[in-house]
């Protein structure tokens, strides 16, 4: 009889299980953050929508590199996944220049060591994707290192092998999602290493909760983009003045319902599938 799952962590939207010594569980919920706070309302199949998208990734990019995925809960929230040894930075890659990009350029002209021609503006393309690494913090934000940095704590070979995965998965869902209308204006991933010290790329990959997705049609350089999934619940929180500290707002039900389709529609877009088929079949993600 399989042993009952047993919780080994939590994130702000999401639980972590242990199944057995080698595999995880990882549960998307239906909560949603904004402005760095988690709400009392949730967004129906958010954590649907977030599993399938990874899985979708997954699936797609192993030609790139190996994957955690062992496979989809029926639920189609759940992913059981392999369990690794994770590194101790968080592998993000920018295409265009925002959030703390933007910051780090305004005040050096560089971000994590990557010099960047003058005189770009708030949310414009690089002249190519760049790897910036952080640092996981455990309370606050995390803090962008350089290559130098990263190398005080884990060795080179491995280093150099997540910049090279990272940078290889970045231009292929940001080409794959630009075709479709989005553009992936960074993303961040966590890799592990197996036994045999190979790398894996785990946790949840290519979401817009580990990335931002902007509307391509919207796309304005210049000042800050509307995000794809959470702008009408920010506009929201900006309309009746929420001063952004805990506790936030209720969401009325339009914000809900209005998000919950921009989710799903990010999710119909990028992978080609209707969302009520994946309910009915989460593993259409994987073939
Ligand atoms: C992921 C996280 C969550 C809290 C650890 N395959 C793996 N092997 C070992 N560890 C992890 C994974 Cl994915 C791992 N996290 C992030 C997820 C709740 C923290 F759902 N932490």
């Amino acid at each position: 009889m399989p042993e009952a799952a047993v919780h080994v962590g939590s994130g702000k939207v999401r639980e972590l299980f242990a199944l057995d010594d080698e595999r995880l569980l990882l549960v998307a919920s239906d909560r949603i953050s904004t402005f760095d706070v988690v709400l009392s309302t949730e967004i129906p199949d958010k954590g649907r929508v977030l599993t399938g998208l990874s899985a979708f990734w997954f699936a797609r990019t192993k030609h790139l590199v190996r994957n955690h995925l062992v496979g989809l809960r029926d639920d189609g929230r759940s992913t059981e996944c392999r369990r690794l040894g994770m590194l101790p930075i968080e592998c993000v890659v920018r295409g265009y220049l925002s959030g703390s990009g933007w910051k780090d350029y305004r005040a050096t002209g560089a971000v994590c060591g990557h010099a960047l021609p003058s005189g770009l503006v708030e949310s414009a393309p690089l002249p190519e994707p760049i790897f910036t690494p952080a640092t996981k913090a455990t309370t606050g934000h995390d803090e962008n290192i350089d290559r130098e940095r990263a190398l005080e704590l884990m060795e080179p070979d491995l280093y150099d092998a997540a910049e090279r995965a990272s940078l290889a998965l970045y231009r292929f869902a940001s080409d794959h999602a630009r075709e479709r209308g989005i553009i992936i204006a960074d993303t961040k991933f966590e890799f592990g290493v197996d036994p045999e010290g190979q790398l894996i790329l785990g946790d949840e990959a290519l979401t817009p909760d580990s990335s931002r997705f902007w509307p391509a049609d919207a796309y304005e350089p210049g000042g800050p983009q509307p995000s794809f999934d959470k702008q009408f619940a920010r506009d929201y929180c900006e309309r009746i003045g929420w001063d952004k500290t805990y506790p936030g707002p209720e969401l009325p039900d339009d914000v809900v319902t209005g998000t919950r389709a921009r989710y799903v529609e990010a999710f119909e877009r990028l992978t080609g599938i209707v969302f009520d088929d994946y309910v009915a079949d989460p593993e259409a993600v994987l073939r």
